[in-house]
C-alpha cells in the first residue's frame, strides 16, 4: 500500500485528533528509522495505520478475532488490547498489505513482545514519544532515544511504566505485555 492511500484510509475513518496522532507517530518513526538504520518506508506506513481499528465496535472486533483466527485470549480484553491485532488483520485480509514487518508492527504496537523487529520497536516507542504526548517522564524517553540512542532501554522503561499504570488501575495485563517487560529487562 502506498503512503497516500494509507493516509486517506485513516483520515476518513478516525476522528481528527487520532488521525493527527497517527501522522505524528509516522513522522517520529521516520526520524527514528534515520537514527537506527531502520526502513523509513515501512515504519511510516505502520505508523500511519497503527491505530486504524482504535474505535471499531467491540462486538465487531470479537467477530474478527474468530474470522481471522486470532488468539482467542483476546476475547477477554477490550479494544485497548484488540485494536492492534484487529487493524493488522484488516490490513492483511481486506486491504492487501503483505509486508510482514509492517503487519507485525501494527499488530504488536500496544503490548510489544519479545524479540521485536527493528520496525516493531520503532513503532512501539514512537507511539509513546510522539510530540503530542505529555505523560510524566516522556521527555526523558525522548532524550534516551534521540540523544542517547538507547532503543531497548526505552522499550523496557515504557513497558515498566505501562505495567505500573495497569496494576495501579486494577487492569488485566495481557501476557505479551509481560513477555516484553521481561525480555527487555537488561538486568537479567
Ligand atoms: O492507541 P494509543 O492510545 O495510541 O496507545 P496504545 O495502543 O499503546 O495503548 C492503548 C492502551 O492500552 C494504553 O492506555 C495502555 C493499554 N494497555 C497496554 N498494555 C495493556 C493495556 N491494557 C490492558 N488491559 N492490558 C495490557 O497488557
Ligand atoms: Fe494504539
Ligand atoms: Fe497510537
Amino acid at each position: 500500500m502506498k503512503k497516500k492511500r494509507a493516509i486517506k484510509l485513516v483520515e476518513e475513518k478516525l476522528p481528527k485528533k487520532r488521525f493527527e496522532h497517527s501522522m505524528r507517530v509516522a513522522e517520529t518513526a521516520v526520524k527514528m528509522a534515520d537514527l537506527f538504520n531502520g526502513d523509513a518506508e515501512k515504519v511510516e506506513l505502520a505508523g500511519i495505520l497503527h491505530d486504524y481499528a482504535k474505535y471499531d465496535d467491540l462486538a465487531l472486533m470479537y467477530q474478527l478475532v474468530t474470522k481471522y483466527e486470532l488468539d482467542r485470549e483476546l476475547l477477554a480484553y477490550n479494544s485497548e488490547i484488540l485494536h492492534g491485532p484487529v487493524a493488522a488483520a484488516l490490513m492483511k485480509y481486506e486491504h492487501g498489505i503483505e509486508d510482514v514487518e509492517v503487519l507485525q508492527a501494527i499488530f504488536n504496537h500496544t503490548t510489544g513482545r519479545k524479540q521485536m523487529t527493528l520496525t516493531e520497536k520503532i513503532i512501539f516507542v514512537a507511539d509513546y514519544i510522539e510530540p503530542g504526548r505529555n505523560q510524566p517522564g516522556v521527555d526523558e524517553m525522548r532524550t534516551m532515544i534521540f540523544d542517547e540512542k538507547k532503543l531497548d532501554k526505552a522499550i523496557y522503561d515504557i513497558s515498566k511504566r505501562t505495567v505500573k499504570f495497569l496494576l495501579e488501575n486494577d487492569k488485566c495485563i495481557y501476557p505479551r505485555t509481560i513477555e516484553c517487560l521481561n525480555y527487555y529487562n537488561l538486568e537479567k
